[in-house]
């Protein structure tokens, strides 16, 4: 092994765990100064992140991990988590306790202990313990388990200093004394008959602790069955796994699986009634109070609704000084500095009428979606969302969908690829499926510009409402869709959706910035990549054609336009969107807005050159009539993910879906745009 490697290999790794919404990617960020995304849900965290601390002037791998409940992996993103402590066997387990909950949170806590993990205990959230009138005795807590336990309140940085002591000492080799719950004398015969026959095999012994292997194995974990699979005595360690789950299963006239996890409750259930003092009573909080109006059947869907429409109207108005100074810069300042310059035609043509107008275009909205992004984080980290869940659930429950693709729907509002992702929450593979194949009809934040172009053009009094509707439509049209692929693609029933409710929590400013930044940064990276590319080629192929190099005069004449490269590529599609009647350049536009949807503005800025806020709207409102504009807005949202969203759906289920999803939403957006125009010229609507 080099020299390199074995340093690698022999680097002190820390894993954090703990069950969903516990703060374990705020410690995390508080001991290596990372930024983990922190949100006030379950699921936030679903991929493994690894961080840096120094522990004795050495650098100290942490990772933070998705929650888990137990060492039972059901969703792909607890496998993760499960694996990582498993397989990679940390030096020290920080493990999360919440605690205004212990008794849910030990189980986990003990089956880290039976597994022989070296684990330091985080007691968090103890304000909010406090709050609710709970006291803990932390001596006790750590006198019953035998490990060090840590109470912080990790948002306000309280304990991280001790947390960091601990880790550090635990570091240094104290291991921790191993847990053992007693199961009772008749499955205590028989995990030491199994221990027995796995002494046969010193390997196997020696990577994983025998106790919790022989415990694994009765409570018939098939992750760790596959692991005995590879011993040699594997057979002999199977039949007497199967022997002893038959005896013990005829002993105790039930599912021996389901015992072994009660005895573990009780466990649970004794340390938290030994620990836990109710000091005060609080009879009703605001908190449930509030809770009551918000997830109220009636009430709850009219407050989501109008708090869409507060979150837009924010975006929209706050924002407005500041789209037209971006506006001016664009439109006005860059523009005319690059037009009265004395460069060649060409280049003028190419920097303002391509790249100025088409990236300005875009970047007139920054403030919008700006607003709208922290807008969205806030509600996140209110509690809001998690609760918007709750509601939604209701209603999905009922039509036979689990409420747990709602959090990664409303994740989508910001951005389809990481919702795609988050999807690795749901346990059930169908689930799981149909709500990353839906997700792309959830309207992103990349549509926005497109919708606020056409409502300034056609809508503005009612901007906001005809916004919100698009919005909406691309949720219905997300259930819709997801009931018909779990009928006629992914049949089978759809699983339980347990949330837990999490407190409501005044958002960190801190927290929101940096999820807004990191939002915004997404933004400003497509920006400056797919879609200026995407522009450079719109122009280059407006000022080309069939004859050749046609001029940039085709920028400014509609009628040399049609014969450029992009006219040849709208007026081929025109006669298929023949009953929405629009414009070939419009139509030009979605093809290139396949890229990315944003670029859909930008490819019309190019070919009506239009630069700015004011004029493009103005182009657009002789193009279109306020019904077709509808329809194409409807059509921007559906027709197809884009290309980062293709390639997440590529990436968490596989090409063959991908597809898929590419080509139910093409025939989906056809279908809608016609019905708009089918629907709103018999009512006489233009
Ligand atoms: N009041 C209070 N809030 C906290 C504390 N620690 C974390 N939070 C909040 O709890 C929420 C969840 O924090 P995260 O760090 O995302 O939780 P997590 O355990 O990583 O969650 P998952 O990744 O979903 O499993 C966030 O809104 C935090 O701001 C605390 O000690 N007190
Ligand atoms: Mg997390």
């Amino acid at each position: 092994m080099s020299e390199l490697s074995k340093a690698k290999h022999n680097r002190i790794k820390i894993a954090l765990a703990g069950t969903p919404n516990v703060g374990k990617s705020v410690i995390f960020n508080n001991l290596t100064g990372g930024r983990a995304w922190v949100g006030n849900w379950p699921g936030t965290t679903v991929e493994k992140k690894v961080g840096k601390m120094r522990i004795d002037r050495q650098d100290a791998e942490v990772i933070d991990l998705p929650g888990i409940y137990s060492l039972t992996a059901y969703s792909l993103d607890e496998l993760i988590a499960r694996n990582a402590i498993i397989e990679e066997k940390p030096d020290v387990v920080v493990n999360i306790l919440n605690a205004s909950n212990i008794e849910r949170s030990l189980y986990l806590t003990i089956s880290l202990l039976e597994m022989g993990a070296n684990v330091v205990v985080a007691l968090n959230m103890i304000d909010i313990a406090r709050e609710r009138g709970y006291e803990i005795d932390v001596r006790k807590l750590r006198e019953l388990l035998g490990v060090p336990v840590v109470p912080t309140i990790a948002i306000k940085g309280v304990g991280i200093d001790e947390l960091k002591e601990e880790i550090k000492k635990a570091c240094r080799g104290r291991k921790t004394p191993e847990l053992i719950i007693n199961y009772g004398d008749e499955v205590e015969r028989e995990i030491e008959k199994i221990i027995s026959v796995l002494e046969k095999d010193p390997a196997l012994i020696k990577k994983y602790n025998k106790r919790w292997l022989a415990i694994k194995l009765l409570e018939k974990d098939e992750d760790v069955i596959e692991r005995v699979r590879k011993s040699q005595v594997a057979s002999m360690i199977l039949k007497q796994v199967e022997k002893s789950i038959k005896t013990l299963e005829e002993a105790l006239g039930r599912d021996i699986e389901e015992y072994i996890a009660e005895k573990r409750y009780e466990y649970a259930f004794r340390i938290s009634n030994e620990c836990v003092k109710v000091v005060r009573e609080v009879p009703q909080t605001p908190s449930d109070i509030i809770d009551f109006a918000i997830t109220h059947k009636v009430f709850g869907i009219p407050i989501i609704l109008s708090i869409l429409y507060m979150a837009f109207k924010f975006a929209f108005d706050v924002a407005t000084p500041l789209v037209d100074l971006i506006d001016w810069f664009f439109a006005a300042f860059l523009y005319d500095i690059v037009k009265s310059s004395t460069l060649p035609e060409v280049v003028k043509s190419f920097l303002a009428d391509g790249v100025i107008t088409g990236i300005g275009s875009i970047l007139v909205f920054l403030p919008n979606i700006v607003f709208l992004f922290i807008f969205i984080s806030l509600l996140e980290d209110l509690g809001y969302m998690a609760r918007a869940a709750f509601i939604i659930d209701k209603i999905m429950h009922r039509w036979g969908l689990t409420g747990k693709s709602i959090i990664p729907l409303i994740i989508g509002i910001g951005c389809n690829v990481p919702a795609i992702i988050a999807t690795r929450a749901i346990e059930d593979e169908n689930d799981r499926n149909v709500t990353a194949l839906v997700n792309p009809l959830v309207s992103c934040s990349a549509r926005l510009p497109v919708y606020l172009v056409i409502a300034a053009a056609f809508f503005v009094a009612y901007r906001g409402v005809v916004v919100l509707s698009m919005y909406l439509l691309g949720m219905l049209l997300a259930i819709m869709m997801a009931l018909l692929l779990r009928k006629c693609v992914f049949r089978g029933p759809s699983t339980g959706f347990i949330m837990e409710l999490p407190p409501y929590m005044t958002p960190l400013p801190k927290n929101v910035l940096i999820k807004t930044w990191e939002r915004t940064k997404r933004f400003l990276f497509k920006a400056g990549t797919v879609i200026l590319l995407a522009t450079v080629l719109v122009w280059a192929l407006s000022v080309t054609g069939p004859s050749g190099y046609i001029g940039t005069e085709a920028l400014e004449d509609p009628t040399l336009l049609e014969k450029s490269w992009v006219g040849v590529i709208g007026k081929t599609m025109q006669p298929l969107f023949y009953p929405m009647g629009w414009d070939w350049r419009a139509i030009a536009a979605l093809f290139f807005g396949f890229m990315a949807k944003e670029i859909v503005v930008s490819t019309m800025a190019v070919l009506y050159g239009a630069a700015g806020e004011e004029e493009l709207p103005k182009m657009l409102s002789m193009a279109f009539t306020p019904l077709s504009a509808y329809a194409y807005m409807a059509f921007v949202l559906i027709y197809v993910p884009c290309l980062a969203t293709l390639a997440a759906l590529r990436g968490e289920l596989g090409l063959k879906y991908a597809i898929l999803a590419l080509i139910y939403e093409i025939l989906l957006a056809y279908l809608v745009a016609l019905a708009i125009i089918c629907i709103g010229i018999p009512l006489g609507l233009k």
